[in-house]
């Protein structure tokens, strides 16, 4: 078992809306989408915050990239543009405590965020 929601939806333990999967990461939309496009790339492995992270799981964070600029490519938003986050722990803004990264976009996005 997994602890965490998302641990669960990689697990296939709970359903979401998959847009894309493989043997190292899996991409779902996001229950409370911020835009038109907002998708939550995870990888299977339960890594909980970025700070976790260690070099052995350096191919898997740019897995993670390449999936996100895939799926961007795939949800026609690519050429526009889009934007990627991982928010890190509370003051980042983090809520669920396996890494994950927004793709976010099909809309006009500000800069900086608040
Ligand atoms: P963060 O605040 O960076 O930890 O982002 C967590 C995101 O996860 C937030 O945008 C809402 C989304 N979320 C939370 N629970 C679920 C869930 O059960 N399913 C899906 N698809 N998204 C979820």
């Amino acid at each position: 078992m997994s602890d965490t929601i998302f641990g669960k939806i990689a697990n296939a333990e709970v359903e979401a809306d998959l847009v894309y999967e493989d043997e190292a990461v899996v991409a779902f939309r996001d229950l409370h989408p911020q835009a038109p496009v907002h998708i939550l790339v995870i990888p299977r492995k339960p890594i909980p915050t970025l700070n976790d992270a260690e070099p052995d799981d350096a191919e898997l964070l740019g897995r993670l990239l390449l999936a996100a600029a895939k799926i961007a490519e795939q949800e026609g938003i690519a050429e526009h543009g889009y934007r990627t986050v991982i928010n890190c722990n509370a003051g980042g803004g983090q809520t669920v405590y396996h890494l994950h990264v927004h793709l976010i976009g099909g809309r006009a996005l500000q800069w900086p965020p608040g």
